[in-house]
């Protein structure tokens, strides 16, 4: 009985996430931004979430100076985070962002190449949000 009740759930859950995301819809990459070199060196630029997206998700950066990020989130519940993981480059960048929050983050990127920016948040078994198109580039020249 309990069995049944947790696959009446899970087929509930799945049939409201099918309609609330648009099937066949690819995560579309905004315009680029190259991030602007302050007079301090660091390259500052913000970054809006909201579920379930990133504006801009395309950030341009150069390699070895300082990159700050604030994140604000518009999102009024979920949870979000921004996650960057570039282990041979010794980048690992993952915050957390609360609905409504904003958070600053600070990282030096040292290698160049184009990185995944993206959410791992899910609400089981929904599709995390990297797969609802919560996800960009951090693209190191
Ligand atoms: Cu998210």
């Amino acid at each position: 009985m309990q069995l049944l009740i947790i696959l009446a759930t899970v087929w509930l859950l799945t049939a409201v996430g099918v309609t609330i995301v648009p099937a066949g819809e690819p995560s579309q990459s905004g315009p680029p931004m190259v991030v602007p070199v302050a007079a301090d060196g660091v390259q500052r630029a913000t970054v809006t979430l909201d579920s379930y997206s990133y504006s801009p998700n395309h950030l341009i950066v150069e390699a070895g100076k300082p990159v700050e990020l604030t994140l604000t989130s518009v999102a009024t519940f979920a949870p979000h985070n921004f996650i960057i993981k570039d282990p041979a480059g010794g980048l690992l960048v993952e915050q957390d962002v609360s609905a409504g929050k904003t958070v600053t983050i600070k990282f030096t990127p040292t290698r160049p190449g184009t990185f995944p920016i993206y959410c791992d948040k899910r609400l089981w078994p929904l599709p995390s949000h990297r797969d609802k198109g919560m996800e960009g580039k951090l693209e190191v020249r």
